[in-house]
């Protein structure tokens, strides 16, 4: 069968040109492993590894059959005022993964669910302690939180703002984003140019009085802006500040938690302890929707106060831990555990960082960046229509190189398997230098 044959216009895609897409629509109908399958019978290799979710590889056997034991055993539970077995035992196991001191998680649905539970938590933890003042939010430029209104409000991505612009959270900074082509082009892994930027938080509370700041909210490596790695000691300057003015520290890890840095939270690849981190993506190898936040036990402890009946945080969604994403989740971590996929990706984050640097020397290549299996390459724009490049380039992967690549703008980015096989690579790369050599 066509892809045309599997299109309808009926459905508007989400971030997509729509009309452009159903010109030629790109439609897969299975995956196995490290590969898509098309409708017309083609395995298209992803070297995004889902959205940079599917870590260890599609379909896995060992998440399917939790997935199919799930939903013939307890489908959906109720999620206010009764538990099921499942969220607890994920909650349990996810915890003790955590660094250290964060022992509570609460589920959402999405990394967008989990970045406006987060924010929502810290301004709920400042007022339980009699802070109720501190009500101000710091995001970055570049950063990308989801696409719900706080989210949105502490992202710095100028096209998801735009149509939005009168109706952002107000109350609201941006710290710079941390990439500067001048100074840090072509580093491999952390930048040495740049920990200074983190002191733009000190000019805030300086100009605010950091006493009205309620939370500071980062990718510790910036993902959907292009791979934005964090220059060398600015995450811990971003800790110090914080300190000493009684700031949240909130790292969004919905692509950097479960494997992508060799560790399964960057917080602990990085040694820097916020007290709130978010996830969703790798938590269920992306096989169901779910997200997490993770709190520190001071911020937690924080809500519970006052009568027993009361209930301490006014928030929740009615699919919060649902059956069978958390049997998803927990089938997840046991593969990640018996597999060694977070040592996989450690191993493999050197030979990855050689093949993208290969691409240095390019005649149209203005960047390469990486870190542990996060990687971008970012070419110069063709003149008068940036953009264009990247787009074309994402195209002809799919049509001529069976190659699932993802573009923003014009950056190639890439989120290869954790647990990817180098003769793959090589074959992909291999493409990804052929499709930057013929684009116009
Ligand atoms: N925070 C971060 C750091 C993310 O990367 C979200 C929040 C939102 O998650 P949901 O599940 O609501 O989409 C994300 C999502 C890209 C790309 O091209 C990345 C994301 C989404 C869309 C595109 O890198 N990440």
């Amino acid at each position: 069968m066509s892809a045309a044959a599997n299109y309808s216009p009926a459905y508007w895609m989400p971030f997509t040109a729509n009309r452009d897409f159903s010109k030629k629509p790109r439609v897969v109908t299975g995956a196995q492993g490290h590969f898509y399958q098309t409708a017309d019978g083609r395995r298209i290799y992803d070297l995004f590894s889902g959205l940079w979710t599917c870590g260890a590889g599609h379909c896995h056997p060992k998440i399917v059959e939790a997935v199919q034991r799930q939903v013939e055993t307890l489908d959906y539970s109720i999620a206010f005022q009764v538990g099921h077995d499942k969220s607890f035992a994920l909650a349990e196991r996810v915890t003790a993964m955590a660094p250290e001191g964060f022992d509570h998680v609460f589920f959402t649905n999405s990394g967008s669910e989990s970045v406006d539970s987060a924010l929502k938590i810290a301004l709920g933890y400042h007022r339980a302690r009699g802070e109720g003042h501190r009500t101000r939010l710091i995001g970055r430029e570049r950063g990308y939180h989801g696409v719900n209104f706080g989210g949105m409000s502490v992202g710095g991505m100028t096209p998801n703002r735009k149509a939005f612009s009168p109706c952002l959270l107000p109350g609201v900074d941006h710290l710079r984003a941390t990439f500067d082509l001048e100074h840090n082009a072509f580093s491999r892994g952390q930048p040495e140019w740049g920990s200074h930027l983190a002191d733009d938080l000190e000019r805030l509370a300086t100009l605010h009085d950091g006493s009205n700041i309620a939370a500071v909210i980062v990718e510790p490596v910036a993902g959907s802006a292009g791979v934005l790695v964090p220059p060398l000691h600015y995450l811990e300057r971003l800790r110090e500040i914080c300190d000493r003015h009684g700031i949240l520290l909130i790292f969004d890890e919905v692509i950097t938690a479960f494997g992508r840095l060799g560790k399964a939270f960057a917080a602990d690849y990085f040694g820097v302890m916020p007290d709130i981190i978010t996830t969703a993506k790798g938590l269920t190898n992306g096989v169901i929707p779910m997200g997490g936040v993770f709190v520190r036990d001071h911020v937690y402890d924080a809500f519970m106060q006052g009568p027993d009946h009361m209930i301490e945080l006014f928030h929740g969604y009615t699919y919060s831990g649902h059956p069978i994403a958390a049997a998803a989740a927990l089938a997840a971590m046991d593969v990640y555990e018996e597999e060694g996929t977070f040592e996989q990706a450690t191993e493999l984050a050197k030979p990855f960082e050689d093949i993208v640097h290969s691409f240095a020397d390019h005649e149209k290549v203005i960047d390469v960046r990486n870190l542990g299996l996060m990687g971008a390459i970012e070419l110069a724009p063709r003149e008068g229509a940036p953009g264009a490049r990247g787009l074309e380039i994402h195209k002809k992967a799919y049509w001529e190189e069976d190659l699932m690549l993802r573009n923003g703008m014009d950056i190639v980015q890439l989120s290869p398997f954790l647990n990817s096989k180098q003769d793959d690579w090589e074959r992909a790369f291999d493409s990804v230098r052929r499709l930057i050599d013929g684009v116009e």
